[in-house]
């Protein structure tokens, strides 16, 4: 039976996770929910020039739509993952907005308390990148296609990750793993609730086990006003993490090849962001030296 970590209100050093059902006030919620309404989530594709096809496979969507603060890592780009993949994969986007920024400033106070004089906590860890995913049915030739949910994965930025939820809860698990033919070793569970902060890191939680989104409910009656086509969303997530600014880079400094894969993308949110509108009229500069390139 996979174990369920006791809810704990204050930080908690020994096992890297913590969870705060109730982390959000109700007028944070709020403003947050209205700032959402005004972005223009993008549902990116896999693959491209940078990140050819697989022999066999055919380009696919991401399952569900997203937006990046701090950095935005395109998946056609691959995402950021020392120490191989640190360059022309972090674009400089949008900073956080001010509810968001504060709220970071007290998951960074927690986080330190829990994670300092870890073996995976580096020296600069703040939390400047922030990926929002948008969980939910699409609707598919008349037909309504539940896509809420996300398969295992490791979050490769460095340090411990912070995570706000919003809308119906979701169950995250934490799974060893496995190989073909063996059973899932769920190690522990939780359902994240509305409101909820989830922080966890160091080598259990971050290096030897994936996680996932198994499901999302459908009971709470949530629904999000987000402008993506055919999308109905009931849940909203929002993952913190670390990317060294040095690695962080403007679009216009973007490998040429890189650029043209993303530069359609950059299109799209340029018509409801200024930020990307000015990014895409800078002239193209090269990065800086030492910057190895694709
Ligand atoms: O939606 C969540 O709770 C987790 C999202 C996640 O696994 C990720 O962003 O890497």
């Amino acid at each position: 039976m996979p174990s369920r970590w006791p809810l704990r209100t204050k930080p908690s050093r020994p096992d890297g996770l913590h969870y705060d059902a109730g982390f959000l006030s109700g007028t944070d919620r709020q403003t947050i929910v209205a700032w959402l309404s005004t972005l223009q989530p993008l549902w990116e594709q896999r693959f491209s020039l940078v990140r050819p096809l697989p022999e066999g496979e055919t380009q696919r969507r991401l399952l569900r739509p997203v937006y990046w603060l701090g950095n935005w890592q395109f998946a056609c780009l691959d995402y950021y993952r020392p120490p191989n993949g640190l360059y022309d994969r972090a674009v400089q986007a949008e900073p956080f907005p001010p509810v968001l920024q504060k709220l970071v400033s007290v998951i960074e106070q927690r986080a330190r308390r829990m994670f300092q004089g870890d073996p995976d906590f580096p020296e600069k860890w703040h939390l400047n990148t922030c990926l929002i995913n948008f969980y939910g049915t699409q609707l598919e030739g008349g037909k309504r296609v539940d896509v809420a949910r996300v398969g295992e994965h490791k979050d490769f930025e460095p340090g411990p990750v912070g995570s706000i939820s919003l809308g119906e809860r979701a169950l995250i698990q934490f799974v060893t793993s496995r190989k073909p033919g063996e059973r899932d070793g769920v190690v522990a569970q939780q359902w994240l609730d509305d409101r909820s902060l989830q922080i966890f890191g160091g080598e259990q939680w971050k290096r030897r086990t994936f996680h996932r989104v198994q499901r999302v409910d459908t009971k709470g009656g949530h629904r999000f006003d987000i402008k993506v086509a055919d999308f109905e969303t009931r849940r909203v997530n929002f993952t913190f993490r670390y990317v060294p600014d040095e690695h962080v880079v403007p679009f216009a400094s973007l490998s040429e090849v890189a650029r043209k894969d993303v530069e359609g993308y950059v299109r799209t949110l340029a018509l409801s962001s200024p930020f990307f509108a000015n990014a895409l009229t800078a002239p193209a500069r090269p990065a800086a030296p030492g910057a190895s390139r694709r």
